[in-house]
């Protein structure tokens, strides 16, 4: 892609993303979600990853992903739509790697999400965060073994990288994009990105654009 057509992509994005977005339902179980009409584009990690903070910072609201974090709903699988009529949806996914979770949840949790990976038609794209201060821990590397098994391509997302000196994160982005390459279902480059800052905001917000092929 040439420069210009980056960055009208990235405008386009932006004012996608400005105008309708809006939560759609919670799915706690499959039979809940709703009629797959649109391409869905969902996002996954570690509890605490950084998640809603992202997804606020690409619809630039600030407080979409609240949904997400009402107690009972850790558990489901969240849409919202974007575009008016609805052109796409943001899955959010339960966030995983709960220290006291217990097994029953667990595997629960790992039944819903996989079903949904593997018999989702219009599942277009997955973005697997990971936390630029602590890289990939052996619960995204299930994750991304679940997604590479459900042959769903993923783009792996560095969040909260205003917290680490240029350095570290250099060291971070290629020891995790060295990690990325051996996955068959990952890009190999990933993207770092700062809701806080504003950091690869746009251009993450332009990939899940693209991505969704609308
Ligand atoms: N410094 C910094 N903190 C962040 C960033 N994104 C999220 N956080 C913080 O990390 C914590 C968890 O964020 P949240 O978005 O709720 O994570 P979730 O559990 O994955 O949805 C909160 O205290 C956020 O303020 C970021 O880009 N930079
Ligand atoms: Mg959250």
């Amino acid at each position: 892609m040439t420069e210009e057509q980056q960055a009208e992509l990235e405008t386009r994005a932006a004012r996608l993303f400005s105008g309708r977005v809006d939560f759609l339902l919670s799915a706690p179980q499959l039979k809940f979600l709703p009629e797959p009409t649109v391409p869905e584009i969902a996002f996954c990690g570690r509890s605490n990853v950084g998640k809603s903070s992202l997804l606020n910072a690409i619809t630039g609201r600030k407080a979409i992903a609240r949904a997400s974090v009402t107690p009972g709903r850790t558990q489901e699988l969240n849409f919202f739509e974007v575009g008016e009529p609805t052109l796409f949806r943001l899955v959010d996914m339960p966030g995983y790697g709960f220290a006291k979770a217990p097994l029953k949840v667990v595997e629960r949790w790992k039944s819903l999400v996989k079903t949904y990976l593997r018999g989702r038609p219009v599942l277009e794209r997955t973005l697997v965060l990971v936390d630029s201060r602590h890289g990939l821990k052996d619960v995204d590397r299930e994750m991304m073994k679940m997604l590479d098994e459900a042959a769903v391509t993923y783009r792996v997302v560095l969040t909260k990288a205003d917290k680490l000196k240029a350095s570290d994160l250099a060291k971070t982005v290629e020891r995790v994009e060295a990690e990325a390459k051996k996955h068959v279902a990952a890009y190999p480059q990933v993207h770092v990105t700062s809701a806080e800052k504003g950091m690869g905001i746009a251009e993450l917000r332009a990939a899940v654009l693209a991505d969704t092929g609308v």
